[in-house]
């Protein structure tokens, strides 16, 4: 089986560090990156990290994802809440999924309450910062 997991990112995450770190922290999407690189080393795994601002791009990697990963890590930042899209693109991966959102979204505005990508998701992990995107690794690592 691949050993790579797809860490997927949405819109205006290329800005994590200086857009609202009240909301989303300090840390950049590039330090994400990093942190998640000692630990899938360390657990054997690899990852393929991207981000878009584009949802035709994110549905293109989700594809490239089909027969490349073993499963996909994304957090569809605002397209959680509106794109159907993202995920009939999930439902024709047949690895797992797991969601995360940086902050709490239903801590947040009603309109962050409802995502799409929940329905197809194993797991849902929000509010945890940046640290969930390792937890979620840590799911891989675990040989879901
Ligand atoms: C990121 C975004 O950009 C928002 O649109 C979502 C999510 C929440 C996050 O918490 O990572 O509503």
């Amino acid at each position: 089986m691949s050993k790579c997991i797809y860490v997927l990112n949405g819109p205006n995450l290329n800005l994590l560090g200086s857009r609202q770190p009240e909301i989303y922290g300090a840390e950049t999407l590039a330090d994400v990156h990093r942190r998640l690189l000692g630990r899938a080393l360390e657990l054997g795994l690899e990852i393929e990290f991207f981000q878009s601002n584009s949802e035709g791009e994110i549905i293109d990697k989700i594809h490239e994802a089909r027969s490349r990963a073993r499963g996909i890590i994304i957090n569809p930042a605002a397209y959680s809440h509106t794109s159907v899209a993202i995920l009939d693109a999930l439902n024709t991966f047949e690895q797992p999924v797991i969601e995360v959102h940086i902050s709490n979204i239903h801590q947040r505005e009603s309109f962050r309450h409802h995502s799409f990508v929940s329905a197809r998701a194993e797991g849902v992990i929000a509010g945890l910062g940046t640290l969930g995107y390792l937890l979620a690794l840590e799911y891989f690592a675990k040989g879901s």
